[in-house]
């Protein structure tokens, strides 16, 4: 296996044309967008790496999926199938189709939090974050500390600090944490894992104190393969096996299917309590849809249990991977300073030392993304002081340690010459970097600000 390479199990069927821009056309719309690379339109992009998320290739028995939906307002075929395939690959034994991650975290949160309650968390992510604060409840993060650090190469960035679950114990007690929210593949870590052997800590911990544990399982394939490449006793495992043990120590989960499992739109919230599944059906019509769709259509749900399938497959994840990796690696051999080790999603380019001239409060995440499209036409996302938002009761900005530029790959839609481009436009702008300028808020949205948020180059 080992001799193996990362080169794709699939060949292409059919393609969509992109174009090519001039430097002036990116410049023009750069400044209309604001500097914000979520309000480019997607005809002026080259290559998107805003997201993984709802952009990747489907396969010719997904899109075939598509064509057996069947569209009842109750009692799908395709619910029962989709149902029957998170029990068979995820473990969970209860499924509630929502329209995306955040329809579950909505749902979860307002049904698991009460208002003074604190959730314990490896890492915040944005929506996560909002939907428990919007219940009333207060993250903590108990990530440990390498977690935070981009040049640790520790292998599993994404593990738990149990001094620090245990101060929020002692200080809050059980009562007041309704669950632990554990996520594979911490997105804003940088695509970094949490490994079997902490998880099954958690799991011991949360029964001593009687806690639920719930998995933002949005990336668990990603999270699986870096178990079957770095931890003890995992090698021999496949995928599949690897992602049902980590489901199967959880109590229920929220997840993104755009994501692991390369649907266009969709999600869920699974659990194997029945009556926190009662509870759940109960909140699943007022926001999303009837249980047994939940803002999805019967012919998406059928693509989803296609995709779930395809996602745990050994070739398909070492090539996903593989991509990143390669990518990554151009990148690091060039000098570009990046998150390490290399996330399973994206590689993460470290603005603070790309560009040490601009003070973290003129966004230099948010400068370096507008530079790298303007210089290519390539599309990143800022994960940085933008991301992350003011204070829910301070009002003042949060300063994350990472102050990140997101390079993330969607699966199985670029080919190794785009990469090759990607690399080369980062070297370019690292070339050019003092020239960069910083940025301040020309518009500043009160919630999930980095979506919609405009800026001004500050002379
Ligand atoms: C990503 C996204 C999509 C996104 C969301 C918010 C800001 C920017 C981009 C979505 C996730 C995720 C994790 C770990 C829950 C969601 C929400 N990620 N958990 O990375 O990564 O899922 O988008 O389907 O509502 O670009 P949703």
């Amino acid at each position: 296996m080992a001799t193996r390479t990362w080169a794709e199990p699939y060949k292409i069927k059919m393609v969509e044309l992109i174009k090519m821009t001039s430097r002036e056309d990116r410049l023009k719309a750069v400044k209309e967008a604001g500097y914000n690379t979520f309000l480019l339109r997607s005809e002026d992009v080259y290559i998107d790496l805003l997201t993984d998320s709802g952009v990747g290739a489907m396969s010719d028995r997904q899109w075939a999926g598509l064509m057996m939906g069947d569209e009842a307002y109750a009692g799908s075929r395709n619910f029962y199938h989709l149902r029957d395939t998170v029990e068979e690959y995820y473990s969970y034994r209860y499924t509630v189709p929502c329209h995306q991650g955040r329809g579950a975290e909505n749902i979860l949160s307002q049904l698991l939090i009460s208002a003074g309650d604190y959730v314990p968390g490896n890492m915040y992510f944005t929506t996560t974050r909002l939907h428990q604060e919007l219940a009333g409840a207060t993250f903590v993060d108990v990530i440990i500390d390498e977690a935070h650090d981009p040049v640790s190469m520790h292998p599993f960035k994404g593990n738990v600090d149990f001094d620090k679950l245990n101060a929020l114990l002692d200080e809050v007690g059980a009562d007041k944490i309704p669950y632990v929210c554990i996520a594979t593949c911490v997105n804003m870590a940088g695509g970094q894992p949490i490994s079997l052997g902490n998880l099954k800590q958690l799991r011991a911990w949360c029964d001593k104190h009687n806690i639920m544990l719930v998995h933002d399982m949005t990336r668990v394939a990603e999270n699986a393969f870096f178990i079957q490449q770095r931890e003890d006793g995992y090698k021999d495992k496949i995928i599949r096996e690897i992602v049902y043990e980590i489901c199967d120590l959880t109590d229920a989960a929220t997840m993104s299917s755009k994501k692991d499992a390369m649907v266009n739109i969709g999600g869920f919230l699974a659990m194997n309590d029945e009556k926190f599944y009662e509870k759940a059906c109960g909140l699943v019509v007022v926001y999303e849809g009837l249980h047994t769709y939940g803002g999805m259509a019967g012919r998406d749900m059928e693509a989803l249990a296609i995709g779930i399938t395809e996602s745990v497959q050994d070739d398909h994840i070492r090539a996903r991977v593989g991509q990143v990796q390669y990518l990554g690696r151009i990148l690091r051999e060039a000098g570009v300073p990046i998150v390490n080790p290399i996330g399973g999603h994206a590689v993460f380019l470290d603005a603070r030392r790309m560009l040490p001239h601009i003070p973290q409060e003129q966004f230099p995440a948010q400068a370096l993304a507008a530079a790298l499209y303007v210089e290519s036409g390539v599309r990143s996302m800022e994960r940085g002081i933008v991301s992350a938002g003011r204070d829910s009761k301070t009002g003042e900005n949060r300063k994350p340690k990472l102050e990140l530029v997101r390079l993330t790959i969607p699966r199985r839609v670029y080919t190794q010459a785009h990469m090759d481009v990607t690399a080369d436009a980062v070297i370019e702008v690292m070339k050019h970097s003092s020239e960069i300028k910083g940025l301040r808020f020309a518009y500043e949205p009160e919630m999930l600000r980095f979506f919609q948020a405009k800026f001004e180059e500050v002379e």
